[in-house]
């Protein structure tokens, strides 16, 4: 009865969640729908709104919007829309890298695409979107789906009751317009990128299927996994097979009348995962017959006093912050191409960790970063001044964390669930943000909990008075001294740090904007040697801190922001990258990189 309780703590996602995804997706058979869209530019929602700004498809037929498709029969009917001619884009990939007109959109677009299929009996068919930012309404042959909410996090629906054989299209009403109580919020320092930024996949499974499983070490005890297994549709007393062949471990496990099964697993053979060693197993799960497999990779982190240990041993964490871009495209990284040179770009910095930010990037992303031992931090965008007090915005955020962490818990490479970014020290924000750390902490007890924080200075001391701070497993803070503040940067090391908390210190940023190829023999703004000094001058600083267990320094690669304005230096471009837009390496990437290897 205990491990049955400690499996459950450890692992169980709460049931009832909305939008949850089949696990593991790339592998299962599918269709993939990604490819050339054709779009239609909707600003006024013409399609989507008649002219008393009623909706098309909440009509008693539910007809007239634009996901009709309809098509002109005869030269006297009047439509005017038609997708067929309509231009194309990539999906996956934003529209504003795509398309020169809606480089600065913000608003609704319609996708459109069709599909050919000869849907059979014993399937199950779901539709599964990577990620579409940020309200997605979405059709199948004119049938409404759904809508979803949240520009980064994956959603499905199961179409096996709506395909015909044949024809089929897609239609896709996608709106990116900020909003005030949404998660992201108005305010933001990166572009509002639109559309269908990831895969889109028609997954094609047994019609009793593997949806979901979890697998992991228990934090407790390093010689033992632990996980469950959820079969849809079945009746009790039916059994799955869950194996990891190379530690010669099989086990058949009972179902409920849920489909829900758990097991644990004891082994003194595993090794464990590592940046040094980012060994993954092979995992093979069997249901009837359905089969999926998949790559995990063990380990354990805790904190113990000012450290942070992975598989029981102390380790630093050397990282770097990333936002989801490719700087060549200017534009939502699109293919794991894109993916492996940013990855790549973080290795040869010398880093074992990279900070996700600010919103959850692609699966591919994370599972690409285990496999190359890049350690993650994963955050969710409650970013600088959302709506705290008001209860669908938390709903909201809670929402997208769940949605991240059922798509990764299985990840070994994910260490810290991150729940929001600079946010402000009062009570409605310390409730929200609060809840949302209690709410991970239901769910996963096998990562660490943090925010990016920020830092009260007083007298020349910085310290930490946030009650957040003592809920979450780090001290973790963005500061930007000798940037957004006055100091010289020789006199850095002056600043003073005091913790009264007994936890670990991580900078999750700090930085400076350097337009590359811009060199000065002076200290000054924009210089890559102003960025090389500011780097120098912050290690120093930050080596003076007692508990210091890593940073991520704010970032890797110049991004498009439209805050940043200015015609020379800027451009729509935030110059904090150590790699420039063209990819080049500026001066202040070797400090980092030097110091990381000499740690
Ligand atoms: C921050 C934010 C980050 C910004 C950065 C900057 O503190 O967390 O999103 O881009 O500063 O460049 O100002």
């Amino acid at each position: 009865m205990k491990v049955k309780l400690l499996l459950i703590a450890v692992f169980a996602i709460a049931a009832g969640e909305l939008f949850a995804t089949t696990q593991n997706p790339f592998s299962r058979e599918n269709i993939s729908l990604n490819g050339q869209w054709n779009y239609l530019i909707d600003p006024y929602e013409n399609g989507f709104y008649n002219y008393r700004r009623q909706a098309f498809d909440k009509s008693e037929s539910g007809k007239g919007g634009y996901y009709d498709n309809r098509q002109q029969n005869h030269p006297n009917e009047l439509i005017e829309y038609d997708f067929e001619h309509a231009p194309t884009m990539d999906v996956p990939g934003d529209w504003n890298s795509q398309v020169e007109e809606l480089n600065f959109y913000e608003g609704s677009v319609w996708y459109f695409r069709e599909f050919s299929l000869a849907p059979k009996e014993e399937r199950a068919y779901k539709l599964y979107f990577g990620a579409v930012n940020y309200v997605a309404d979405v059709y199948l042959n004119g049938k409404k789906l759904g809508q979803h909410k949240g520009g980064f996090t994956p959603f499905e629906y199961d179409v096996t009751d709506q395909l015909k054989a044949g024809k089929n299209f897609v239609v896709l009403k996608v709106d990116n317009t900020r909003k005030q109580d949404e998660v992201p919020t108005v305010n933001t320092d990166w572009w509002n990128y639109g559309g269908i930024t990831r895969d889109v996949l028609l997954l094609v499974l047994p019609k009793e299927h593997v949806e979901d499983y979890t697998m992991g070490l228990n934090p407790q005890n390093n010689t033992e996994i632990l996980g469950d297994v959820q079969v849809s549709g079945i009746s009790a007393g039916q059994s799955v097979k869950v194996s990891i062949p190379e530690l010669k471990l099989s086990q058949l496990i009972k179902l409920d009348g849920d489909g829900k099964g758990e097991y644990k697993f004891a082994s003194k053979k595993i090794k464990y995962w590592s940046p040094e060693s980012p060994k993954q197993y092979e995992v093979v799960i069997s249901y009837g017959n359905d089969q999926v497999k998949d790559q995990i990779g063990f380990r354990t982190i805790q904190t113990a006093g000012k450290d942070i240990l992975l598989n029981g041993k102390s380790i630093f964490l050397k990282g770097i912050s990333i936002h989801d871009e490719n700087p060549l495209l200017a534009g939502r990284l699109r293919s794991e191409g894109d993916i492996r040179m940013m990855l790549q770009w973080a290795k040869e910095l010398g880093c074992n960790f990279v900070r996700l930010a600010h919103y959850p990037h692609n699966e591919k992303m994370v599972r690409m970063a285990e496999q190359m031992g890049l350690m993650v931090w994963a955050e969710v965008p409650v970013y600088w001044t959302i709506s705290w007090e008001n209860v669908e915005t938390f709903a909201n955020a809670k929402q997208q964390l769940s949605d991240l962490i059922h798509r990764d818990k299985n990840r070994a490479a994910v260490m810290v669930w991150s729940v929001g970014n600079e946010t402000p020290v009062n009570e409605p924000r310390f409730k929200f943000m609060g809840g949302l750390v209690d709410h991970v902490r239901g769910l996963d007890n096998t990562r660490l909990v943090a925010a990016a924080l920020e830092l009260e200075t007083k007298d020349g001391v910085m310290s930490c008075h946030d009650p957040l701070a003592d809920k979450i497993d780090l001290i973790s803070f963005n500061e930007y001294a000798g940037w957004y503040t006055s100091h010289a940067l020789d006199k850095l090391s002056d600043i003073q740090f005091k913790f009264e908390q007994d936890k670990p210190v991580f900078i999750s940023e700090f930085g400076a904007g350097a337009q590359p190829g811009y060199h000065s023999e002076e200290r000054v703004r924009w210089s890559e040697e102003y960025q090389e000094d500011l780097y120098v001058n912050q290690l120093k600083m930050l080596e003076q801190i007692d508990g210091l267990r890593g940073m991520t320094p704010w970032i890797l690669a110049d991004f498009k922001s439209p805050r940043r304005p200015h015609p020379i230096y800027q451009n729509f471009w935030n110059r904090k990258g150590l790699i420039s837009n063209t990819g080049e390496k500026k001066k202040a990437f070797y400090v980092l990189r030097d110091y990381y290897l000499s740690k």
